[in-house]
């Protein structure tokens, strides 16, 4: 659910941008996703993030159709960053999301490759991740 915790930065008004300031919406989605509250960021969090899109059909494979449909319905303002980020999990570009995405994305994140995802890991690389993508928040979303 990495971008449901985007969301509650949606209606916080304060910025010109939804995601900004991008350390602090980087660092209210490591604590929305470190669903056992320890600190860390581990592979099986990354697996349970994802389950939310995975609807039609429901086969523990998430297509860009499932991801994009589903954000574009939750969150209209996110559907093109979406896409990117779709582009982002999808390391092999398939257009499939199974586990061995899930292990090379992680293993983007793990910088020191200790098998954890700490805070600081964490807020790093999705701090550089939103910066890099924020430009493409619509206001009041696009469809
Ligand atoms: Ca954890
Ligand atoms: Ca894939
Ligand atoms: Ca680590």
């Amino acid at each position: 659910m990495l971008l449901l915790v985007i969301v509650a930065a949606l209606f916080s008004g304060c910025c010109a941008n939804i995601l900004q300031p991008y350390n602090e919406t980087a660092l209210n989605m490591f604590h929305g996703n470190d669903f056992n509250g320890d600190g860390k960021f581990e592979r099986s969090e990354l697996d349970f993030t994802f389950y939310v899109y995975d609807t039609e059909p429901l086969d523990g494979i998430i297509s860009r159709l499932e991801y994009t449909s589903y954000i574009n319905k939750t969150t209209p303002e996110l559907y093109r960053l979406s896409h990117e980020l779709y582009d982002i999990y999808d390391i092999d570009n398939d257009n499939r999301l199974e586990k061995h995405d899930y292990d090379a994305f992680f293993q983007l994140m793990d910088s020191d490759d200790d098998g954890w995802v700490t805070e600081h890991e964490f807020v790093h690389y999705w701090t550089i991740l939103l910066e890099s993508l924020g430009h493409l928040i619509d206001v009041g979303g696009t469809r």
